[in-house]
This record gives C-alpha cells, structure tokens and sequence, in this order.
C-alpha cells in the first residue's frame, strides 16, 4: 500500500504510518448475516490494523453495541434476520449515545434507493456489494477523520483551553439544558479570585495563568459530578443539579482551601469570594444574575466570603 507506488511522498507515508497506528485502538463492529463477507470486511480491516470484532444479526450487534463504549464504527449488512441493517441504523441514531459512532451500510441487493435509504437513517455512507476494496479502506478512513476531526471541534467549542473545565459556551448550550431540568432542586455558585489584577501586576502573567491553571484544578476536584465551568477571566461559576443546602459544604470547603493553600512556584496565596443563588430563579440566566449579585456583595463586605 505504501510501497507500490513511487508518486506517494514522503509526508504521505508519514501520514499513512501515523493512520495505521491509531487504527489499532479503533475498535470496528461488522454486522453481517453470511459468514464469508463477514470474513472478508474483518481480513480488510485487519489488513489497515482496526481491532474487529463481529455480529452475525442486527440483534446481536445492538447488544454489543450497548454493552461496549469502545465501538467506534460498525458496517453493517442490510438484509439480516431478526433486525435489518437499516432498522438498526434507525434504532441507534434516536439514542443520543450513539451520536458519535461511524456507521457505514452495506448491500448486494435492492436498487439505488437503499443508499438513500440508509443515509438518510443517519449512515455515515453506504457502499454496494460487491466494492473495490481501495474504496472500502477510504471510505472507512475517510468518514473515520471526518468524525474525529468533528469531536475534536466539539471539544475546542466547549471547553477552556487553559483549565481544561467547560466553557461558558457550553454552560449556556448543554449546560443550560441539564440545569434547566433540574430547577426547582437547582443551585448556581458564581466565584470570583480577589485582588487577581495584583497577582499579575506582581508576579506577570505567566505566573497569573498558572495559578488560574492550579484553582482550575481546584474547581475540578471539589465539585464532582456538577457543571463547573471557567465563566470568564478569574471567574468560575458552579450550576449544581443539587440544593443550595447540598451545595454549601462544598463551597466552603473549597473556600477554605483556597485560602490555605500557597499556589505555583512562587508560593502565592489568594482567597475567594462566593455568591450563591439557590430560590427565586426560573433560568440559567436568573440564577447567574442572582448569584452575581450575590458575589458582588461578598466583594462589598470584604472578600473572602460567601453570601448567599
Ligand atoms: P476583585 O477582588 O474585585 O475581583 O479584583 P480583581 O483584581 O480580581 O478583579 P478585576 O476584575 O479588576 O481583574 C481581573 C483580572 O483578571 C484582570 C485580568 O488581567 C485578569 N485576567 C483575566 N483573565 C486572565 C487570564 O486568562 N490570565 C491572566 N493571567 N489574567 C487574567
Ligand atoms: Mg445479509
Ligand atoms: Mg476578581
Ligand atoms: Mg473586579
Ligand atoms: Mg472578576
């Protein structure tokens, strides 16, 4: 493949080397009814290093499929007992945990209208029976990148490239939509470093980003399983699908820390104000008005503080 043909650059092999190493961690299901092209994908995709595994109906690869996270794509044969390819196509497409899986459609029989068909019920693409097996190993490659490049722009999107939390972007996206459900036993926590300007006036802002870095990770380890995210400069807001009266403990055990702990190389100490909304709010965007007051007057009366 790489060898053959003199036209391929260097950077190309490169390129093709790099693709057959990531392809060992990709873990490919093929849903086919007939042992022989069952045989024949996985030879062929074992040829480009994906780690196969098999399904002999579309039953049997839902069960997989739901039992294995790892499942990265699946080619899937059309005409199979129990459950056909496009149903099972259909059936994953609705559950939004299977958003991200590659699907490509397979089919000896039927006329054009089956690739329209399966396309349609969300495949990534469709090839007839029997292929070229160079147009297999692109398409396969090619619906592969398209995806991940998609999950890696997902990712710029929504999380802080600093600290690693979620971004406000996806605070007011996704977040809104899971704080939402969970109003009226909703909280909101807006938390803003005191004095930051004197750090970076201090020490530059070299220093003053990795101190943004290390509470950051502060955020993140005292806030398991709530929304926390990197609202703006030196502020960072919690939306907890959980009381106010759960919520306090932990923001003043995270307060306490702060205060205590001495931050980067330069041994930096910095405290916190906290401002909490937890009743009177029937949106995202009430709460963080509240909270924000709130954190404004923790300011007002000295810092260091919660108000709530
Ligand atoms: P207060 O106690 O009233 O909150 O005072 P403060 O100095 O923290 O507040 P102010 O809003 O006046 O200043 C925030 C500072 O945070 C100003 C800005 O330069 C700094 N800042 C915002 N984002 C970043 C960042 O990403 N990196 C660094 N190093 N500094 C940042
Ligand atoms: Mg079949
Ligand atoms: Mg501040
Ligand atoms: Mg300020
Ligand atoms: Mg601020």
């Amino acid at each position: 493949y790489i060898t053959k043909d003199s036209r391929y650059s260097f950077n190309h092999v490169i390129k093709v080397v790099e693709r057959l190493r990531k392809n060992q961690n990709v873990k490919v299901l093929v849903a086919e009814d007939s042992s022989t092209s069952r045989l024949f994908i996985k030879i062929l995709l074992e040829q480009y290093r994906f780690n196969v595994i098999e399904a002999e109906d579309g039953q049997e690869a839902l069960a997989k499929l739901e039992s294995d996270d790892s499942i990265r794509m699946l080619i899937t044969d059309y005409n199979m007992p129990h459950i056909n390819g496009y149903d099972l196509v259909r059936m994953l497409r609705h559950n939004a945990r299977f958003q991200d899986l590659v699907i490509i459609g397979l089919s000896a029989e039927g006329d054009n209208s089956l690739s329209a068909k399966f396309i349609k019920a969300g495949a990534n693409d469709f090839l007839k029976k029997p292929f070229y097996h160079e147009e297999f190993h692109c398409r396969v490659v090619h619906n592969l990148e398209a995806q991940e490049m998609l999950e890696t722009i997902r990712e710029l999107a929504n999380i802080d490239p600093l600290t690693k939390l979620k971004n406000r972007r996806y605070l007011f996206d996704d977040g809104e939509r899971m704080f939402r459900k969970s109003i009226p036993n909703a909280s909101l926590a807006m938390l803003d470093l005191d004095h930051f300007k004197q750090v970076n006036d201090t020490y530059g802002h070299v220093v003053g980003d990795d101190l943004l870095k290390a509470v950051g990770q502060e955020v993140m380890t005292h806030f398991p399983g709530l929304l926390a995210c990197r609202f703006g400069g030196e502020e960072f807001c919690i939306a907890a699908n959980e009381s106010v009266a759960e919520l306090m403990p932990k923001l003043e055990r995270f307060l306490q820390e702060i205060r205590e702990k001495e931050f980067t190389e330069a041994k930096i100490k910095v405290t916190c104000s906290i401002g909490v909304c937890g009743k009177d709010f029937d949106s995202l965007e009430k709460a963080i008005k509240i909270a924000d007051d709130n954190l404004y007057e923790a300011k007002r009366l000295g810092r260091n503080q919660i108000v709530t």
